[in-house]
């Protein structure tokens, strides 16, 4: 491995690239500047190389994924995120769907019996579901199935609820999670720049109140992801301020468990007319992450949006986690063109991905829990 980045060292094709491959050789944290070069001038080669010395230094070959589902209690949103190809105004709401708490409860009794590790509830800002309405959702869902890890509400839900409930964002979040939610989602962040917010997320939680409840959350001892939606129209450095705002954050609560690019996609969304990133450019991206942001533990690429190929290449590139099998439960990326169409996966197709790129498999929990190492498994539950 350390023979690996010498070589990187030694061949890098200018002396800033050399010395930030120095760094990371040492495990000093990369700056600003150092970023926005690596961006501007770090080959495919170069920053992948240096992001997969950090992943080996810090997992080895292992490779996380969970065994999970969605609920997506609702696409009415209040909100015209320019991006989104899933909400339906509320003007409009028989376009779209909303749920009982009755049918989100079926959806969980449905994986009665099944080796299911966690729930993940996210879904539109609908103006009559408020926090007493979401309180009762995870309360029952806790009393049917106490052992299933509730993570859900990205902070934009969150914020609304707390807004319309009149209560401050610690207050809130502490009531939602003596209700039982344990952990939050990292979506909602976007990109927290507010040159860039206002143009593609105007209406919702800036990108401080988006700080701010991860904060609150973290504060309590819940831990929490963080996603950065990049290849639209922001720039290396507005991407660089959003990994700094995170990683500052962390600095100080250490309570981010994983942090998650989300590639845009351009199918039925007003921003249709903005072409994708390539491959390429989403390898650099994970690479980059992985070197910059040196105090999360985790990067994960989440295959419904990025494709499965490319998540099984990503491995290569600083990801050492793939999320989970998801059971066709989410609706967010095959409404925004994704290939993925009917996003599930078996954990065999899982561990096989994995392991067609010689990575380890490991099952995890929500917090990274090892539930099982599926290296020599045969036999599929
Ligand atoms: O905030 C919406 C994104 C997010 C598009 O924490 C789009 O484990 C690309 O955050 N193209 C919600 N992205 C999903 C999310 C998430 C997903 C999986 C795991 C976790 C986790 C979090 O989806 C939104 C937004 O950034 N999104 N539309 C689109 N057209
Ligand atoms: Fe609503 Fe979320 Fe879509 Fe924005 S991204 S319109 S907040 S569902």
């Amino acid at each position: 491995m350390s023979a690996s980045i010498d070589i990187l060292i030694d061949t890098a094709t200018s002396n800033d690239l050399k010395e930030i491959a120095q760094h990371v050789k040492e495990g000093k944290r990369i700056t600003d500047e150092e970023c926005l070069l690596l961006f501007e001038k770090g080959s495919l080669a170069f920053v992948g190389g240096l992001a997969n010395f950090i992943r080996e230094k810090l997992h080895g070959d292992k490779t996380y994924f969970n065994r999970n589902f969605h609920i997506e209690p609702t696409n009415v949103c209040v909100f015209s995120c320019k991006f989104c190809s899933y909400s339906r105004l509320y003007a409009h709401k028989e376009e779209g769907w909303e749920l009982s708490i009755d049918q989100m409860l079926d959806i969980v009794k449905s994986y009665d019996g099944k080796p299911i590790t966690e729930v993940h509830i996210v879904g539109g800002v609908h103006p009559k579901m408020n926090m007493a309405y979401f309180i009762e959702l995870i309360q029952k869902i806790h009393a049917h199935r106490p052992d299933l890890h509730v993570k859900g509400f990205t902070a934009v839900e969150l914020d609304y609820m707390f807004r319309k409930a009149k209560v401050s964002t610690e207050e809130g979040m502490r009531q939602l999670n003596e209700a039982g939610l344990q952990s939050l989602p990292g979506g909602g962040a976007e990109i927290f720049h507010p040159d860039i917010r206002k143009i593609i997320a105007a209406d919702k939680v800036t990108g401080d109140g988006w700080l701010a409840i991860h904060e609150a959350a973290h504060n309590l001892g819940m831990n929490t992801n963080a996603t950065m939606l990049y290849g639209h129209i922001e720039k290396y450095e507005h991407r660089i301020d959003h990994m700094r705002r995170l990683r500052d954050l962390q600095d100080k609560t250490g309570g981010f468990n994983t942090f998650i690019p989300l590639k845009f996609r351009n199918g039925g969304n007003d921003m249709s007319d903005v072409p994708e990133s390539t491959i390429t450019e989403d390898m650099r991206l994970y690479a980059i992450a992985r070197i910059y942001m040196d105090n999360f533990p985790h990067l994960k690429a989440y295959w419904p949006m990025l494709g499965r190929q490319n998540a099984q290449l990503s491995l290569s590139f600083g990801v050492n986690d793939i999320d989970g099998t998801i059971d066709d439960s989410t609706k967010i990326y095959s409404m925004a063109g994704s290939e993925e169409q009917t996003p599930t996966m078996s954990t065999e197709e899982l561990v096989t991905l994995i392991r067609q790129v010689k990575r380890q498999p490991i099952e995890r929990d929500t917090v990274y829990n090892e539930i099982k190492d599926y290296s020599n498994e045969e036999v599929f539950a």
